[in-house]
């Protein structure tokens, strides 16, 4: 994480990947968020891993906000969850119950997601692929934004 982050490559955390990108940046994490919150609902589904588990509402300036509507369903397969938020980072998605579903760096491209969206993938799912899609465009822009300036250097 700190390598790439130096080398300023964009970085999409995945579940225990957002959860990291919390607590390396000094937030801390709901070891179990059913027993250490109590307005916490079921986080760990039961069902097939690309079944809709929950709503997500989406923060109006933030990445996702982009190209996602107001909500979205996602899976739910954790039951840790981000507790104190990292300070250089927001909050990007919500559930309802207030548990932070997704994150976003202030100023580096760094996004981190509570949900699995690549299992969401196996099914296509729309919202899934958009992301996916979405990051991978972010990635390319940013690389050319990166081009033309050591062009100009040259
Ligand atoms: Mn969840």
């Amino acid at each position: 994480l700190n390598l790439a982050e130096n080398l300023g490559i964009p970085i999409l955390g995945i579940c225990k990947g957002h959860q990291l990108i919390n607590v390396a940046h000094g937030g801390s994490l709901y070891q179990d968020l059913e027993s250490q919150n109590t307005k916490a609902f079921h986080h760990f589904q039961k069902g097939n891993r690309a079944d809709y588990s929950h709503f997500v509402f989406i923060e109006s300036d933030s990445w996702l906000s982009q190209f996602y509507p107001e909500q979205i369903l996602v899976n739910s397969f954790h039951h840790q969850a981000i507790k104190k938020l990292a300070d250089d980072f927001k909050i990007s998605a919500l559930s309802k119950d207030g548990v932070i579903e997704a994150i976003e760096h202030k100023n580096k491209p760094i996004f981190g997601v509570q949900w699995h969206p690549e299992m969401l993938l196996s099914e296509n799912e729309e919202n899934a692929l958009l992301l996916m899609k979405r990051f991978i465009r972010y990635c390319i822009d940013r690389n050319e934004i990166e081009e033309k300036k050591l062009e100009r250097i040259d």
